[in-house]
């Protein structure tokens, strides 16, 4: 198996890191999905990453299909079963994604030559994070065991650190980064930071 990823992404983060709890090798196969020149649209038409190639030659995307895959194909457990925590952890899975879905377009926006920058846009994407972390904060608890959820979080939280490290998100949330401080030292989340 194969992922086609970018070494910064949170979502190909997500994947590899779950890979890793599960004991799964896939090879990492660096795509440009940005670049206008790509040809990277033959394996997932979206055109982004991560897209994981399976050893047959079908493709899958996007992150949570391949998370759900690749727990269904490997022993799991990272997805619970039917019932009212596989929605916790599904839940928790987006909240960690919404930050992801906020932050790497901030990036994107914040890059732009400044007179075509959108500072609404950009407010929008802070409310977004911030809001999701307040929640986080409020919640901690909701961040027991090691799960895809937790996985989300932990990843996206990371993305923040790396890309905005000014924005310091722990001074003011003190439990969520205790919480995020003992998770980043699993080796699933040591092995798969960004670059
Ligand atoms: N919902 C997708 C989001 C993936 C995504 O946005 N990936 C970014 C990299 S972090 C990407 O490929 N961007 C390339 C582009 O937009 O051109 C997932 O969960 O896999």
């Amino acid at each position: 198996m194969k992922i086609h990823a970018s070494p910064a992404s949170p979502y190909v983060r997500k994947v590899r890191a779950l890979a890793v709890e599960l004991g799964v090798p896939i090879e990492v196969v660096l795509a440009d999905a940005a670049a206008a020149d790509s040809s990277y649209g033959r394996i997932n038409p979206i055109h982004r990453v991560p897209a994981l190639e399976l050893d047959n030659g079908e493709v899958l995307f996007d992150s949570p299909v391949i998370c759900e895959y690749l727990d269904a194909t490997h022993g799991g457990g990272f997805f619970p079963p039917p019932g009212p925590e596989r929605w916790r952890v599904l839940k928790l899975q987006a909240l960690g994604d919404g930050i992801m879905d906020a932050a790497v377009p901030r990036r994107g926006e914040v890059l732009r030559p400044q007179p075509q920058q959108s500072p609404s846009r950009i407010a929008a994407y802070e409310r977004s994070i911030r809001q999701v972390l307040d929640v986080l904060e409020t919640d901690v608890a909701g961040l027991d065991g090691v799960n895809i959820g937790t996985i989300a979080v932990a990843c996206a939280l990371g993305y923040l650190d790396f890309r905005f490290p000014d924005d310091a998100w722990h001074k003011s949330r003190p439990t969520l980064k205790a919480w995020y401080d003992a998770f980043a030292r699993r080796p699933s989340m040591a092995q798969t930071a960004p670059y």
